[in-house]
């Protein structure tokens, strides 16, 4: 028989993996605060714990995905006693400093703890492109590595339960910084008559797949050195072009706010004497901080 789980959370993303739990065959237990949540679950052979304590209970894995690590402790506190000898799974999104006290927390209660970074939207839990970070005890993660299978490739990243926290957030980090600066072009684009859904296809999908490149490079700048003679544009050079980003749009009506961060560190990074050098630089001065 399939291990038997508990979802604790029925929002969206805790609807979806408990979806997957039962298309995979595990007897399947859940809790929401707001009960009744996520009816279309009744037909699917769901289990409705009537309490927490009860939820909990019910199986040697429990997965919790609320909003925040408030709701967390606070949906846990009341089952703490049962937790002995489970495996707690927490893949609500947090801090690594959340996810240490998490792991404090369950040992206490002599429950093993996995802290998760799901790395998808809920309409990819069970596909192939979902993936989740795992970090906390190495043993719990081998017991149930198929189990978490269903949901999205696990991949654990160590012991220190808030590696994938930080993972996670910084993954979330580079999509934000994508976003802001799509949000921007789509808004320079707008401010013409042009359209935003050729503009995309024709061009800012080509040319950010053709930048990924330069993500590789300057990781490996970063963690190497830069190679002689690699860095085809200097930060001076990207200084001086930016002032352009920042009046086009001011002339066109569109807010620079998400870009004028990027102009300052940029100028920062040419005033401390960094203006022939390239953008591993930016990293050094963010860490720095
Ligand atoms: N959905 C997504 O795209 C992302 C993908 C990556 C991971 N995140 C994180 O997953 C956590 C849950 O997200 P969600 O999408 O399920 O969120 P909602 O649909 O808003 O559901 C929220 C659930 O949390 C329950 N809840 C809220 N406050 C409390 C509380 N004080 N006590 C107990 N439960 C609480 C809420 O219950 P109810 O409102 O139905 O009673 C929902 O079950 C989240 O950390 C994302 O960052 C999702």
């Amino acid at each position: 028989m399939k291990t038997p789980v508990t979802v604790l959370g029925l929002g969206a993303m805790g609807t979806a993996l408990a979806r997957a739990f039962l298309a995979a065959g595990h007897p399947t237990t859940v809790w929401n605060r707001t009960a009744g949540r996520s009816p279309e679950l009744d037909d699917l052979g769901v289990i409705r714990a009537r309490s927490v304590v009860d939820a909990v209970v019910a199986s040697p894995l429990v997965v919790v995905c609320l909003l925040d690590d408030t709701s967390v402790r606070s949906t846990l506190q009341p089952a703490a006693s049962e937790l002995s000898r489970r495996t707690l799974v927490n893949l609500t999104n947090g801090t690594p400093e959340q996810a240490r006290r998490g792991l404090d927390w369950a040992a206490q209660h002599g429950a093993q703890y996995l802290d998760g970074g799901i790395m998808a939207v809920p309409g990819m839990i069970g596909g192939p492109a979902a993936f989740i970070l795992y970090s906390g005890s190495a043993e719990a993660f081998e017991q149930h590595r198929d189990d978490l299978a269903v949901l999205g490739r696990p991949t654990y990243v160590g012991a220190d339960a808030g590696l994938a926290a930080l993972q996670d957030l910084a993954l979330l980090s580079a999509m934000y910084g994508m976003f802001g600066g799509v949000a921007h072009a789509l808004a320079m684009v707008s401010s013409e008559k042009l359209s935003p859904t050729a503009f995309t296809d024709d061009l800012l999908v080509p040319w950010l797949t053709a930048m990924l490149g330069s993500v590789t490079r300057l990781a490996k700048d970063l963690e190497y050195g830069a190679e002689s003679g690699a860095a085809g544009s200097n930060l001076a050079m990207q200084a001086a072009a930016f002032g352009n980003f920042i009046d086009a749009s001011e002339a066109q009506g569109v807010d620079p706010m998400v870009l004028r961060p990027i102009h300052s560190l940029l100028d920062r990074a040419v005033a401390e004497g960094h203006g022939d050098e390239d953008l591993a630089v930016l990293v050094r001065l963010l860490a720095k901080n």
